[in-house]
């Protein structure tokens, strides 16, 4: 086995986005364009001599030959020990859970989320640091500018490790270890939730639940926790074996792409408690019978009921939850008597507060939840949080979230993507409207007042970095809210996220559509922006 230096040249286009690298798997197969990527992560994390590195991904198509491909590399870079999930396999918050329980330096995750995947859809690449979080931009930038000047890298000749066999193997100078996927984050989660009183909800037979795993990253996970550590029943779990292209779906657990779900949750004979998962197993749907709960609820009704489970039953210290996600944890927060942090978009800037002691629990509007027990968000952490919930409260989703607007009120929100936008469009959209926002305070339309208009700018309380233009915002002095970005993780064009919100405290109005009680809004919203005539779209591709 010998260590080759393989000379190379940059591709100026490697910088990483919201969560790490993603592009078309096209753009990844060129000739040394993982390479580059990877090398520029070793030569930016300094001395790996000795260091244990966690490797895994969501099972995408190209997932085993990147793998085999880091290894090697790993190995010619002086790497220590890897650990890698067996047959390439780890979800995200697994990744995080292995690097913490292990102290290891940190972790690469194969993975392009809620993209499409197979031959003509995404793959990505992205590294967390040994708190098991995201890099935050001060590495993730040392890594692009690595990749902007990079001319070499080396890469170890070696035969391929067999991924699919558990335990030790040497690859030159490193130990590769393939290690049980399921196991150690099992554990943890056991660590936090009363899986006994869950496992009597989940065994009774008179409740009934599905999870939807979308043919990608969970579904080892789930059918190992749920139906067979908690009795829940064979086929609850649906959609459970990992696929190179996820079936051909979309695995974003939402009401329009998760549609399986949907139908048996909002058909004749509905289940009780249905949940949904996306490819890299960080974000997660709630559902209840006939009942979809937003994820920025959610956040709010886990932390209003932390004490509940047993890992929480101190207390939680605050609640982060990203700027465009609704208000309602911060109305959890005020009564707790504990803070609320309003951090940018992207589970990297929630870490800081963690590690601080800080936040237990933080929350994105986009289907993430998570807490201090690992640094990711953690899709099957959420749906247990509300089992256990469930479980203790005997009272069906509908009505724990009908009696918590009771007590805090109502934020109805509701976030419309548009999608494929031709990028030129949508940069135009977002420039006028910066250009918009100083001349709009004190505005009225219709019943509203603007209070403020600014594009988003943040400084983390722990380490004074500055991260600015996180998206346009328009308060008005009623409390609701119009938030427009640009998406940092789509590999074509553009995606313009609109996000509304407005505040209800009057229980006898908490029964409306969303979209109806948001109507004026979105109409400001594209009275303001000129959405339609500027995207040339009649309406979202995706209204959630
Ligand atoms: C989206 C979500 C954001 C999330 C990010 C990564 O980013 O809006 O809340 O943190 O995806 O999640 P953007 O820039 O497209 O809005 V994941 O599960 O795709 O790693
Ligand atoms: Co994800």
């Amino acid at each position: 086995m010998t260590i080759q230096t393989v000379a190379s040249r940059p591709f100026l286009d490697q910088k990483p986005g919201t969560s790490g690298l993603r592009k078309q798997v096209s753009v990844f197969k060129q000739p040394h364009y993982l390479e580059n990527f990877v090398q520029s992560i070793f030569d930016s994390i300094g001395p790996l001599s000795g260091q244990t590195l966690v490797l895994g991904g969501d099972g995408r198509y190209f997932n085993r030959q990147a793998i085999q491909i880091i290894l090697k590399m790993a190995a010619a870079n002086g790497v220590g020990r890897i650990k890698v999930g067996k047959s390439g396999i780890l979800s995200t918050p697994a990744v995080s859970c292995v690097i913490r329980k292990y102290n290891a330096l940190g972790g690469i995750v194969l993975s392009a989320s809620h993209n499409p995947g197979g031959p003509n859809g995404d793959f990505g690449i992205k590294y967390n640091i040994s708190n098991g979080g995201p890099a935050p931009e001060k590495i993730t930038d040392a890594i692009f500018a690595r990749t902007q000047v990079i001319d070499r890298y080396s890469i170890l000749s070696a035969l391929d490790v067999d991924l699919d066999r558990l335990g030790e193997t040497q690859l030159g100078g490193m130990t590769v270890e393939v290690i049980d996927a399921v196991a150690d984050y099992q554990a943890l989660m056991e660590s936090l939730f009363d899986f006994d009183r869950i496992h009597t909800l989940l065994a009774s037979g008179s409740f009934r639940m599905c999870m939807d795993s979308m043919h990608a990253v969970t579904g080892p996970y789930a059918h190992g926790i749920f139906e067979t550590r908690l009795g829940a029943g064979l086929g609850t779990v649906q959609n459970g074996q990992p696929l190179e292209d996820f079936g051909g779906g979309h695995p974003d657990p939402n009401l329009v792409y998760a549609h399986d779900l949907v139908e048996r949750m909002f058909g004749i004979d509905p289940l009780d408690f249905g949940a949904a998962s996306d490819g890299d197993g960080d974000r997660n749907m709630i559902l209840g019978s006939r009942f979809f709960v937003t994820p920025s609820d959610s956040l709010a009704v886990l932390a209003a009921n932390a004490t509940l489970a047993p890992g929480y039953k101190d207390g939680i210290a605050g609640i982060a939850r990203s700027m465009p996600t609704s208000e309602a944890p911060d109305r959890v927060a005020a009564k707790l008597g504990i803070d609320c942090y309003e951090t940018p978009t992207g589970w990297k800037f929630f870490g800081n507060l963690m590690d601080a002691g800080k936040v237990t629990l933080c929350g994105e509007e986009s289907f993430g939840t998570g807490s201090n027990h690992i640094r990711e968000k953690d899709g099957l952490w959420a749906v247990l949080f509300w089992l256990n919930i469930l479980a203790v409260k005997q009272q069906s989703v509908e009505q724990i979230m009908r009696a918590h607007w009771q007590t805090y009120g109502r934020n109805y929100y509701s976030r419309h993507d548009y999608e494929g936008v031709e990028s030129d469009r949508a940069n135009t959209l977002i420039t006028q409207l910066r250009g918009a926002t100083s001349s709009l305070k004190g505005k009225k339309f219709g019943s509203r007042e603007v209070a403020y208009s600014d594009d988003f700018s943040y400084t983390d309380p722990i380490d004074g970095s500055v991260s600015t233009k996180q998206g346009v915002r328009i308060g008005f002095t009623d409390g609701a809210r119009i938030v427009y970005r640009l998406s940092g993780t789509g590999t074509q064009g553009a995606t313009l996220r609109l996000y509304v919100e407005s505040y209800e405290a009057d229980v006898a109005k908490h029964a409306q559509d969303p979209q109806d009680a948001l109507g004026d809004l979105i109409a400001i919203a594209d009275e303001v922006a000129k959405i339609h005539a500027l995207t040339q779209m009649e309406k979202p591709t995706v209204i959630t």
